[in-house]
């Protein structure tokens, strides 16, 4: 089996104990390859390794940066068949949607702050005749950057990407369920010539590595994407520590149809935001408000492509549904179906588990579920799932809708079919969430605010966000 390593001051390395985690392919239920058991020892040497690095790199002219981290984003190009074949193994995604999404969005977030970095501006405040006041953004020193497992490379590059950008020297901690990806970055990291200690990657369990990074006196900013519960212990870590954060959690994004919306394009769209990467993305919608007139039509239709998704080995072109991340996942997905039976949902189509054939037969995979006749207050509607099932709902007025939309602990997403521009604006003014897609679903733009409100998360990243975060600003007032 492979051994995956530790990447610590430009070196591949076995962590210090020699212990390692079995990493399993979800779709065949059987591990492949080990994973670093790292822990505070490891994540030591890493921060002393980025501390040593850092004064060096920080002065690096940002031209140079860029140019080392264009690199890094044309060898994931490069490796684009490798790495996305090494995505589908380690999450169990369709092979087409590593493809398609996950590596090309890797390679992306590296070219976009690379050029970023170089456009970086910042403000000058003259105070008329009697001073003028200028503000530095200088990078911060070592960034702590943990990633989850549904979206590995993405994430993972999408955090380091501007820290490195911006100056910084990383420890970064990818999931230890989906580490290969970022073990496969190493590797071009050091071909592309970034320097010795600048990244740092240390495999591991949260609890253990990820929990050594985020307490680490020498980390002065922690950016995180992953569950909310896992959010609040790390900010309970960091906040007394006065370390800038950054959250990025969960969601029960509601997607809000009226009857006047694009029917066909809106309803290839839910089938999409409801279970790309088997409902295991943070912006899927997971509540689906229906405007009553529609609701009946829609039901119909949407149950019935519901049940024309193929779920099944992720290696097949045809297969629109992998597997989901693990087994302990797949029960927690199964017991919210049985929840959702003793609230008195009425299971429409699938919501349980699917036994593949062939090389998949002990893979963990689950039919995808449609639920109705629940009401918007319950534990299905109000916890994250993160799996392929979505409850859909009636609805008569916007009024109503709006409130059952807000109605829940999160706020990442929204979702809003409508051709009434007027309508969607004024949804859009009063959703309480970070980011509402009118009339699409993840149409990404890399310089907007990316990130959640309420219990979704804690300050955003993309674009000049992330660059801010990840400097701290200086104001310099000269008198005249
Ligand atoms: O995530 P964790 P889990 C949601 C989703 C899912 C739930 C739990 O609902 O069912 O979270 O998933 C590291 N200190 N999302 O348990 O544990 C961990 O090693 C520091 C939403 O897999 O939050 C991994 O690298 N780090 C989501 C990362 O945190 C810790 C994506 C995320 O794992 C740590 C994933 C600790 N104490 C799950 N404990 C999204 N927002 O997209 C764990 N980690």
């Amino acid at each position: 089996m492979e051994q995956i390593r530790n990447y610590i001051n430009g070196e591949l390395v076995s962590p210090a104990s020699n212990q390692h985690i079995d990493n399993y392919n979800p779709a065949t239920g059987e591990a492949y390859s080990r994973t670093p058991d790292s822990d505070e020892h490891d994540v030591q040497v890493a921060v002393a390794a980025a501390q040593q690095a850092f004064p060096t790199w920080s002065r690096t002219p940002a031209a140079e940066r860029s140019r080392i981290l264009l690199r890094i984003a044309e060898l994931i190009d490069q490796r684009h068949e490798q790495l996305a074949l090494a995505e589908c193994i380690d999450t169990g995604k369709p092979l087409a949607l590593a493809k398609s999404v996950d590596i090309p969005r890797a390679s992306s977030n590296f070219r976009f702050f690379a050029t970023a970095i170089v456009h970086f501006a910042s403000e000058a405040h003259p105070m008329e005749d009697s001073a003028i006041n200028y503000t530095l953004r200088q990078p911060i020193g070592v960034a702590g950057c943990i990633s989850p497992w549904n979206l590995p490379l993405y994430l993972f590059t999408w955090k380091i990407a501007p820290a490195l950008a911006a100056g910084n020297c990383v420890v970064g901690k990818p999931s230890e369920l989906t580490p290969m990806t970022a073990f496969r970055l190493a590797e071009i990291c050091r071909e592309a010539g970034l320097p010795p200690g600048v990244l740092n990657i240390v495999h591991g369990y949260g609890p253990k590595a990820g929990a050594a990074i985020t307490a680490h006196p020498g980390v002065a900013a922690i950016s995180f994407t992953g569950g909310t519960q896992t959010g609040a212990e790390i900010a309970q870590i960091t906040a007394p520590k006065f370390k800038k954060l950054s959250l990025e959690l969960g969601g029960k994004n509601p997607t809000i149809i009226f009857a006047d919306c694009n029917y066909n394009e809106m309803l290839q769209t839910t089938l999409r935001s409801s279970y790309s990467n088997q409902g295991q993305i943070c912006f899927c919608g997971s509540r689906i408000f229906v405007a009553r007139p529609l609701y009946h039509q829609f039901k119909d239709d949407f149950v019935a492509a519901t049940k024309r998704l193929q779920v099944g080995d992720p290696l097949l072109e045809e297969t629109h549904l992998g597997a989901v991340i693990s087994q302990s996942h797949l029960k927690k997905i199964l017991s919210y179906v049985a929840l959702a039976k003793e609230e008195g949902g009425t299971i429409l189509c699938g919501g349980g588990q699917h036994i593949a054939g062939g090389r998949c037969k002990s893979g963990w995979f689950m039919e995808p579920a449609v639920i109705e006749n629940l009401p918007p207050q319950c534990r299905t509607n109000q916890e994250e799932i993160f799996g392929p099932v979505v409850t859909i709902m009636p609805f008569e007025t916007e009024d109503e809708v709006l409130r059952h939309a807000n109605g829940t602990a999160y706020g990442l997403a929204a979702m809003v079919w409508t051709q009434d521009l007027t309508r969607a604006h004024r949804l859009a003014n009063q959703l309480q969430s970070g980011i509402i897609w009118i009339n699409c679903w993840m149409l990404r733009d890399l310089r907007t605010p990316f990130g959640g409100m309420k219990n979704s998360g804690l300050g955003r990243e993309g674009g000049w966000e992330a660059l801010r975060f990840f400097t701290e600003p200086k104001n310099v007032c000269v008198k005249l």
